[in-house]
């Protein structure tokens, strides 16, 4: 098999707002959204990598809600259950979370924007970051491709994501996008 190696000393898993309202019953449910949990698990506990966690943080006025002008249903809001990481995920591994998106103005679909992010992995001496979460159209999508221009080489872990699909097609666009900008798809099972 071409597997990929991962050390704890060059390479991070990045789990991108695996949160309670972006699955099944939640406020913007993904489909299927709670199926990257076992994924992400599973890679966890049989590599030795650095985990961080994205969590989507608004306040209850952010602009990306519908009763505030944007596209969203109220969603993530700060402290509530919504906002919660997923109860399964393996929060124990993670040695950094990254809040977005906490200010009423200010939308982050990507991670490292207005975040300590990028700071963070290079102070770890990390290089790699393998990418995984929800949803795969939006915030996945976006941290893949900020994670290249800052210098990253990026994977997105294909098992262990999801996407809203506003429209159909969105996740195989934005799989083209990611692949135009030099990000690369894996399978979880391809990392030992
Ligand atoms: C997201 C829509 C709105 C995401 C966040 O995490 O992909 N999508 N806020
Ligand atoms: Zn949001």
């Amino acid at each position: 098999m071409l597997g990929v190696h991962l050390t704890p000393e060059r390479d991070a898993v990045i789990l991108v707002d695996v949160q309670n309202d972006f699955c099944p019953g939640g406020a913007l449910p993904v489909p299927e959204g709670d199926r990257v949990v076992p994924a992400l698990n599973a890679l966890l506990e049989r590599v030795r990598a650095v985990a961080v966690a994205t969590r989507d943080w608004h306040p209850p006025n952010h602009s990306s809600f519908k009763p505030h002008g944007g596209p969203w249903p109220v969603h993530c809001v700060a402290g509530t259950a919504g906002a919660a990481f997923h109860p399964a995920l393996a929060v124990d591994r993670v040695a950094h979370v990254v809040s977005k998106a906490t200010r009423p103005e200010e939308e982050a679909y990507s991670g490292f924007q207005g975040t300590d992010l990028a700071a963070f992995l290079r102070q770890r001496g990390i290089r790699r970051v393998f990418v995984g979460g929800l949803a795969t159209d939006y915030c996945v999508k976006a941290t893949a491709l900020d994670a290249v221009k800052h210098g990253f080489e990026a994977t997105v872990l294909e098992d262990a994501i999801r996407g809203v699909e506003v429209q159909e097609g969105d996740c195989a666009r934005a799989r083209e996008e990611m692949k135009r900008a030099g990000v690369r798809l894996m399978r979880t099972e391809d990392l030992t």
